[in-house]
C-alpha cells in the first residue's frame, strides 16, 4: 500500500476543461478504470479514468474547477501497483460529435451469475459504451438493465443520456417484445468482427445526423431478426386487371365521400384468406422453438413509412371488416403513425405483416420477417405486362409479390402454395367470398 497522486492523464486537445461531475468521495475503493471526474469542453464530454486500484484518500477537485493534463485530481492508497503511469481516456461526445480519437477500450470485467437477468447483463457488459455521452452512475445503470446505451437518445444537456432515459428505452424496447442489448449483443455472439471505426471526414465533408428513436428501435429488432430467422422469399406475381376496374369503380362511386380504395385492403383480405388456408402462416414458435403457437385471430401488421422511421401498426380483425371500414382504418392509422401518436399497443399483436412499397415503385424485395410472426408479404407496383392466354399475349396488370418467411416453420412448397392462393385471389376475388 502506498499514497499516491493520481493525475490527469493525457487528454489531446483539451486544455484548462471545467469538471462538472467528481464520481468518488474520500474512503471509496476504486478499481482500475473506474471514473474520477467528468470535464466538459465546448463540444463533448470526458471521463477520467483511474489507472490504479484502492482506496482514495483526499479529493483534491471539485465541480467548476478547470484542469488540464498534469492535474492533481485525488489522492489514493494504491492496492493494485498499476498505477504508475495514468490511462488513456474514453471520450464521450456530445452532438455533433468531432471526429473521436482512437479511444481506449477497457476489457469487460467478468459479471457474476446471479440472476435470470444475467444473461441480458453480461451482453451488456461487453458492449463498448465509450462513446455514450452518460455518466458512469448512468452506465453502471444500463449494465444492470442490459440497456446498449449507443441506443439511447439522450435528452439532458448537450444530449446528455440520462437515468429516464434509460428507462424510457428499456420501456421501449420490452413493450415492443425485445430484449434489451440482445440487438447489438447479437451481432457479437456471431463472432463478426465489429464494424470499423471511420473518420469519413478524410475523404471530404461530412455531417453527423442522429438517427431518430424509431430508427434505432427498429434497426435494433430488424437485426435481431434477420440474424435469428433463417429467411427464404418466394417471387410471385397476381393478376389484377379485373381486381383494378373494380376498386376504379368503387373509388368512383365513393368520389364524394373522399373515401379512396387502394389496392393494399384487397392485399389483407387475401393474405387473410391465405392464412385460413395455410394455418402455418398465422402462428408463432414458442420461446423455445419446441412448439407452435396457432393463432385463431387474423390481425394483420402494415408497415407504414413516416418521417421519423418505419413503424408496423396492426389492424385487427381483418377477417371482420369490410373493404370500405379496412380503408378508412388503414387511412386512420397511418395517419396516427405520421403525426407520431401510435401506443404501443397499436403495434403489438400482428400476426402477419405487409409491407406495401406499391405506391412509390421497384419490381420485388425481400422484406425481414416481423417476429415473432412468421412471414410477412412485400407488395411493389404492379404494371401492364404481356401474359399468355393460350391464344395470344394479352395486356393484363400484374401485381408483384415477394412473400419471405421463416423457413423454421414454412417449407418452400408451402411459401409457393401461399403465394399461388394470393395470386389466385386477388386474380378473381369473387373466391374471397367462398
Ligand atoms: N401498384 C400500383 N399502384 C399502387 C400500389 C401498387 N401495388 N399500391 C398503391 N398504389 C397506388 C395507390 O392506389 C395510390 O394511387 P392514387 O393516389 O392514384 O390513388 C398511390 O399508389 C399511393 O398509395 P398509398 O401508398 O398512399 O396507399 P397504400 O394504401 O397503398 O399504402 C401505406 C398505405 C401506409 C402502406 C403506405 O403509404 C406506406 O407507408 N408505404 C411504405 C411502407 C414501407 O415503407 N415499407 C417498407 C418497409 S421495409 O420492409
Amino acid at each position: 500500500m502506498a499514497i499516491q497522486e493520481i493525475l490527469v492523464p493525457d487528454i489531446g486537445s483539451f486544455k484548462d476543461v471545467e469538471i462538472i461531475e467528481v464520481l468518488v468521495n474520500v474512503g471509496d475503493t476504486i478499481n482500475v478504470e473506474d471514473s474520477l471526474i467528468t470535464i466538459e469542453s465546448d463540444k463533448s464530454s470526458m471521463e477520467i479514468p483511474s489507472p490504479a486500484a484502492g482506496v482514495v484518500k483526499e479529493v483534491k477537485v471539485k465541480v467548476g474547477d478547470r484542469i488540464s493534463e498534469g492535474s492533481l485530481v485525488v489522492m489514493m492508497d494504491v492496492t493494485d501497483g498499476a498505477a504508475a503511469a495514468p490511462a488513456p481516456v474514453a471520450a464521450a461526445p456530445a452532438a455533433p460529435a468531432p471526429a473521436p480519437a482512437p479511444a481506449a477500450k477497457p476489457e469487460p470485467r467478468p459479471q457474476p451469475v446471479k440472476s435470470p437477468t444475467a444473461a441480458v447483463q453480461s451482453e451488456a457488459a461487453k458492449l463498448d459504451f465509450s462513446k455514450a455521452y452518460a455518466t458512469p452512475s448512468v452506465r453502471k445503470f444500463a449494465r444492470e438493465l442490459g440497456a446498449d446505451l449507443n441506443k439511447v437518445t439522450g435528452s439532458g444537456r448537450k444530449g446528455r443520456i440520462t437515468q429516464e432515459d434509460v428507462k424510457a428505452y428499456i420501456k421501449d424496447v420490452m413493450s415492443m417484445g425485445g430484449v434489451p442489448g440482445r440487438g447489438a449483443a447479437s451481432g457479437n455472439t456471431l463472432g463478426v468482427a465489429p464494424m470499423p471505426d471511420i473518420d469519413f471526414s478524410q475523404w471530404g465533408e461530412i455531417e453527423t445526423v442522429a438517427l431518430s428513436r424509431i430508427n434505432k428501435l427498429t434497426g435494433e429488432f430488424l437485426h435481431r431478426n434477420w440474424v435469428h430467422i433463417p429467411h427464404v422469399t418466394q417471387f410471385d406475381q397476381a393478376d389484377i386487371t379485373d381486381l383494378e376496374a373494380f376498386r376504379k369503380q368503387l373509388n368512383e362511386e365513393n368520389a364524394k365521400s373522399g373515401m379512396k380504395i387502394t389496392p393494399l385492403v384487397f392485399i389483407m383480405k387475401a393474405v387473410v384468406a391465405g392464412l385460413k388456408a395455410y394455418p402455418r402462416f398465422n402462428s408463432s414458435l414458442d420461446a423455445k422453438g419446441e412448439n407452435l403457437i396457432r393463432k385463431h385471430y387474423y390481425h394483420v401488421g402494415v408497415a407504414v413509412d413516416t418521417p421519423d422511421g418505419l413503424v408496423v401498426p396492426v389492424i385487427r380483425d381483418v377477417d371482420k371488416k369490410s373493404i370500405m371500414q379496412l380503408s378508412e382504418e388503414l387511412k386512420a392509422i397511418s395517419g396516427k403513425a405520421r403525426d407520431k401518436k401510435l401506443k404501443p399497443a397499436d403495434m403489438q399483436g400482428g400476426c402477419f405483416s405487409i409491407s406495401s412499397l406499391g405506391g412509390i415503385g421497384g419490381t420485388k424485395f425481400t422484406p425481414i420477417v416481423n417476429a415473432p410472426e412468421v412471414a410477412i408479404l412485400g407488395v411493389s407496383k404492379s404494371d401492364i405486362q404481356p401474359i399468355w392466354n393460350g391464344k395470344e399475349f394479352a395486356p393484363r396488370l400484374m401485381l408483384p409479390l415477394s412473400l419471405s418467411y421463416d423457413h423454421r416453420v414454412v417449407d418452400g412448397a408451402e411459401g409457393a402454395r401461399f403465394t399461388t392462393y394470393l395470386a389466385k385471389m386477388l386474380g378473381d376475388i369473387r373466391r374471397l367470398l367462398v
